[in-house]
């Protein structure tokens, strides 16, 4: 059956949210240098608009990390597949995410970037699926708690495709009761 998206989250709901929060993490960083660490690659609608809103001076770095695959389940496994061009030590740090799953990829990430001893290391996402979580992970910006549903959209595949939509959609199949 083919596969259709409904929207979730408007193209205006997604802006509004992430101005908000890009008002806070100013107030919260007066001084810059902020590194935003974006993962790519769902991420990168994300880190676009809401870098955008920040005052506090940025450098924007990515990191490749993927444990997805083609499917809608995360394999457990992560995988480095961009590691970063710079150091951070002594810098604050904050990775810069699409959305909390399983909790599996940041768990890992905070790990690995803990070991290179920043000044502070936090977590902003645009979506949080608390429901599916596996991995306890502290997150200190969230655009918006979704159920348990799988979403494209502003950036969010499903086996690379719908990544170009400004809304956020569930992928549902067509004829199934939407
Ligand atoms: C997605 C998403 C997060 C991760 C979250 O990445 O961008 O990085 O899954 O899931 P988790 O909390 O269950 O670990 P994906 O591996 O699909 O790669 P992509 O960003 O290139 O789409
Ligand atoms: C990863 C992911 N990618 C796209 N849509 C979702 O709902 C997802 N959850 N975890």
């Amino acid at each position: 059956m083919a596969l259709a998206p409904r929207i979730f989250l408007t193209a205006e709901q997604i802006q509004n949210r992430v101005r908000a929060m890009g008002a806070q993490i100013s107030s919260d960083y007066p001084a810059g240098p902020l590194y935003l660490i974006s993962i790519l690659k769902g991420a990168f609608m994300f880190l676009a608009d809401l870098s955008r809103h920040i005052k506090t001076p940025v450098r924007i770095e990515f990191m490749g990390i993927s444990s997805y695959g083609r499917g809608k389940t995360s394999s457990g496994e992560v995988k480095v597949t961009k590691d970063l061009d710079v150091s951070i030590e002594g810098h604050h740090v904050l990775i810069v995410e699409d959305i909390v799953d399983s909790g599996v990829t940041l768990t890992y990430l905070m790990n690995v970037l803990e070991q290179r001893r920043p000044k502070s290391l936090a977590i902003a996402t645009l979506l949080d699926k608390p429901e599916k979580r596996l991995r306890p992970v502290e997150v200190s910006y969230v655009g918006f708690q979704i159920p348990d549903e799988f979403v494209v959209g502003y950036g969010l595949d499903f086996a690379e495709d719908y990544r170009n939509l400004s809304d956020i959609c569930v992928l549902s199949e067509n004829g199934a009761g939407d």
